[in-house]
């Protein structure tokens, strides 16, 4: 053909991939194995330019892997539960199974229009039945184990909507969907264990050198563990105790009051006739109040005094007890002893309810006031004000005041972390059912294996109010209990869809499989994923979830590994005029008029050419335009060599002119670059500027049709078009066949690189003054005139021939000589 037209060549090469299953793979023991992994989409209805960049990273790594010979698995699949789905059928009166699946349906035709190269064998929608009845089983062994369990806690509730709402849905307070006012409920919810993990989880994140530090950190600040101590104050007047804890036991002596999580189960009894009313009207405020609000830094301390107080049991002075907004229920025992001179809350509360200060750490050098103080002292200091431990340096003390704690019978050193077992109720329809039942006799019965799966029901209406519309389904609601026969009631929530995301890439193994959720055989051939790749913005909750799952299925005996992801590749955004692209900003470029336009390829290429992937990519659309129109020069450059290549023989080098040996250098300096850049540093664009600096070479070289040149031009073009194809599958097929080659590029291996053909060729020069030999010089055949005359004035044995001399003239014979002429 003479013209590139990228919708020809795409459709006829996707075609062909389609028909002969080019990325099927199985569990080949004679390859090495690569397990290539791109976070799944949400099928949201349409493929975004996210998902383009994402997915095309991943195809860079999965197609270069396979030219080198590894048996790739790279699957793709849909995170098909959530509340979108229900929010749309509310909307337009359908279903969300029918929404669901249609936007599958496109999305897959998007991705195949991509060129992707996924082994479509594999694909799954969380959604599907053979799908999430595995979760259940496995959820149901979670249960047995003690890994899943049932308690109260509070949770954010929407009134209106009749749903819990996860923390990233309460925006100022109010439900992201309808604005109303949130409130906390106390509700009786399934959770996972994953703080039985806790230690674990933390640990390994010593042990994954392949993840971004950033990610990392993220993950130990979310683990959150502290060493402190719990102390007890016993109450005044009474014979309980408040348990505290703290990491600042050092501070003990300058705790002056008492701050409790207004939830906290003494707070009533604590709570003097005269002052109940204000307490109850302060602790109904706060239970409005979202956790992530009252914890934050600026959010304003408020509190309100319970007419009791407890004794510091190292001074024993008397504490007044409050109730403080920022003590959560939920961390620690739910109590804290405050220390307004070293602590900035307890400092800020202080000033406002005009409380004790008691300074116990002073600076180096320094005697703090507390009446002058306008902030807390939160550094490490000398000990003051208490007792035995004066003049020890603070973070000494800690531990001296620890071990005196224990032998008094006061305290006990703790570990705490800030991790909490993981929520998984939904009031949701849209989602997995959990499988149990309640009996008024038995209680809470697992729905028996026999009986599994609980079947999501098809029939039931969308109103949007009230709640899951599970609820009303009395054919899904009332069954019989499963232990006694009584009728008895079924959970209507579903599990959070993060439970589906956690163990996806473990059935990716096994898409097949019958007999349970994991095929142990295959998931150990493939197991650990080799290379993932998604957002930063899955640092925390689902990468923690899969680490979490992995283990708990590790446990369970289900998998063999520890962890789930080697290395994790973290992508930057897609921004276009500064901004993220999204609906709101107007600034989105829809894949598919990019597609039709330009062609997967140039969509493919831009989207890795203009940064590097963790960096975030600037849409430009001259950049676009730019990539096109270097596919094309690369297509013309084939059919302008297609006379001149393909029919010599192997090269030889020692026949081979300077020129041919220089455009051979290139060849294989850039096969080098291109190879390190993908496989170890997956700087993809600075691989592109390389493949394009090639291909200037190869146009610049002549004679093109001399015959002895037909191998190196050859070996030149072709590597180009290999080098090519992880980037731009179709237009590299087309291009690879009408070099005449058969069989795909896939079949011809990465080029290898020949480490001779890329050292500099040098020459040596004789340098001559006035005609006697007075140096020679070793240049590289690159070097120009000038830098040969400058290389020869500034040698160590020609310069004194030329101190204090007229330079006359300087004649250089290329590759040989250099007389220099001085008077
Ligand atoms: C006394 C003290 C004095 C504290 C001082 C700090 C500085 P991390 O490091 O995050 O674990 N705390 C304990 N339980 C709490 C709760 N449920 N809600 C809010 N705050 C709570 O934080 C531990 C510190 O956070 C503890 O140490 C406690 O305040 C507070 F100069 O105790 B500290
Ligand atoms: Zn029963």
């Amino acid at each position: 053909e003479e013209k590139y037209i990228p919708r020809n060549v795409e459709e006829k090469w996707q075609k062909t991939w389609e028909e002969n299953k080019t990325c099927k793979v199985t569990e080949d023991p004679a390859k090495p194995k690569y397990y290539l992994l791109e976070m799944f989409p949400y099928p949201s209805g349409r493929i975004h330019m996210g998902h383009v960049r994402n997915y095309s990273i991943g195809d860079v790594i999965g197609r270069f892997k396979r030219l080198r010979g590894f048996n790739v698995l790279h699957p793709m699949g849909w995170d098909a539960f959530g509340m979108p789905a229900e929010n749309a059928a509310i909307q337009h009166k359908s279903h969300p199974a029918k929404w669901t699946y249609e936007n599958i349906a496109y999305m897959r035709s998007q991705l195949k229009k991509m060129g992707f190269s996924y082994d479509w064998d594999r694909e799954l929608a969380t959604c599907d039945l053979d799908y999430y009845k595995w979760e259940q089983k496995m959820f149901l062994e979670m249960y047995g184990k003690g890994l899943a369990y049932k308690k109260t806690s509070y949770v954010n509730w929407c009134p209106k909507c009749e749903t819990v709402l996860a923390n990233e849905q309460v925006e100022d307070g109010a439900c992201w969907r309808c604005d109303s006012e949130v409130t906390q409920k106390e509700l009786e919810q399934w959770f996972f264990k994953i703080t039985d993990y806790a230690e674990e989880l933390l640990e390994n994140t010593g042990k994954l050198p392949g993840w971004p530090e950033r990610v990392l950190t993220m993950q130990r600040n979310w683990i959150g563990k502290s060493y402190g101590c719990e102390i007890d104050f016993p109450v005044e007047g009474g014979l309980s105790k408040i348990r505290v804890f703290t990491t600042r036991q050092d501070t003990l002596f300058g705790a002056t009051f008492m701050s409790l999580a207004p939830e906290h189960p003494m707070a009533l009894e604590l709570t003097t006739p005269d002052r109940r009313a204000g307490v109850e009207a302060f602790i109904d405020k706060v239970k409005k109040t979202d956790k992530i609000r009252r914890t934050a830094e600026d959010f304003e301390k408020e509190g309100v005094f319970t007419g009791s107080y407890c004794i510091n049991p190292v001074t024993n002075r008397k504490m007044p007890i409050y109730l403080a907004n920022f003590v959560l229920l939920d961390y620690g025992t739910g109590a804290v002893m405050a220390v307004p001179t070293h602590d900035q809350r307890d400092f800020e509360f202080a000033k406002k309810y005009d409380l004790p200060l008691q300074v116990v750490i002073q600076p180096e050098g320094e005697t703090l006031d507390p009446a002058a103080m306008t902030a807390a002292y939160t550094e490490i200091g000398t000990m003051a004000n208490s007792g035995p431990f004066d003049g020890l340096r603070s973070d000494e003390a800690k531990e001296k005041i620890a071990d005196y704690l224990a032998k008094e019978g006061i305290g006990i050193k703790t570990v705490n972390y800030r991790l909490r077992d993981w929520g998984i109720s939904r009031q949701r329809y849209w989602g997995n059912p959990i499988p149990v039942i309640y009996c008024d006799i038995c209680g809470v019965v697992p729905v028996p294996e026999k009986d599994l799966p609980v079947v999501l029901p098809m029939d039931v209406e969308f109103t949007g109010e009230g709640g899951s519309p599970l609820k009303k389904l009395d054919s899904f609601v009332n069954v019989p209990c499963p232990h006694c026969g009584q009728m008895a009631r079924r959970e209507t929530d579903t599990m959070d869809t993060f439970v589906q995301s956690s163990w996806y890439f473990l059935r990716y193994c096994c898409p097949d499989f019958a007999a349970g959720p994991i095929d142990k055989a295959r998931a150990a051939y493939w197991m650990s994923v080799d290379q993932y790749i998604g957002g930063i913005e899955h640092a925390v909750l689902h990468l923690l979830y899969a680490r979490f799952f992995t283990k708990a299925l590790r446990d369970l005996g289900y998998v063999s590994v520890d962890e789930p992801f080697t290395n994790l590749l973290t992508q930057g955004m897609v921004i276009k005029d500064g901004a993220k692209m999204s609906k709101s900003k107007g600034n989105v470029v829809d894949p598919d008029a990019l597609i039709n336009r330009y062609g997967a390829d140039t969509a493919r290429l831009f989207s890795l050419f203009a940064a590097p992937p963790e960096k975030d990519l600037d849409w430009s659309d001259q950049g676009v335009d730019g990539s096109f129109r270097f596919l094309s020069r690369v297509w013309r450059l084939v059919c302008d060599l297609l006379p001149f290549v393909g029919k010599g023989t192997a090269v030889d080098p020692a026949a081979l002119s300077d020129e041919a040996l220089a455009l051979r250098r290139s060849v294989h300096k850039t096969i080098r670059k291109v190879t390190d850049d993908i496989d170890e540093r997956f700087h993809f664009n600075t691989a592109i500027a390389a493949i394009m600096e090639l291909v200037n070479s190869i146009y610049a070289f002549e004679p093109k049709n001399a015959p002895e040149n037909g191998p190196v031009l050859t070996e030149a073009i072709e590597s180009v078009v290999i080098m090519l194809s992880p980037f731009v599958p179709h237009v590299a097929e087309e291009l690879w066949e009408s070099l005449g080659h058969r069989g795909g590029v896939e079949s011809a291996g990465w080029p290898s690189f020949d480490p001779a053909a890329a050292v500099d060729a040098e020459f040596l020069i004789v340098v001559q003054v006035n005609g006697k030999l007075r140096g020679k010089l070793t240049v590289s055949v690159d070097a120009t005139e000038e830098q040969v005359k400058a290389a020869a004035f500034a040698d160590e044995k020609v310069k004194p021939w030329l101190e204090g001399k007229q330079l006359r003239k300087a004649i250089y014979v290329p590759g040989k000589l250099l007389n220099i002429v001085v008077g």
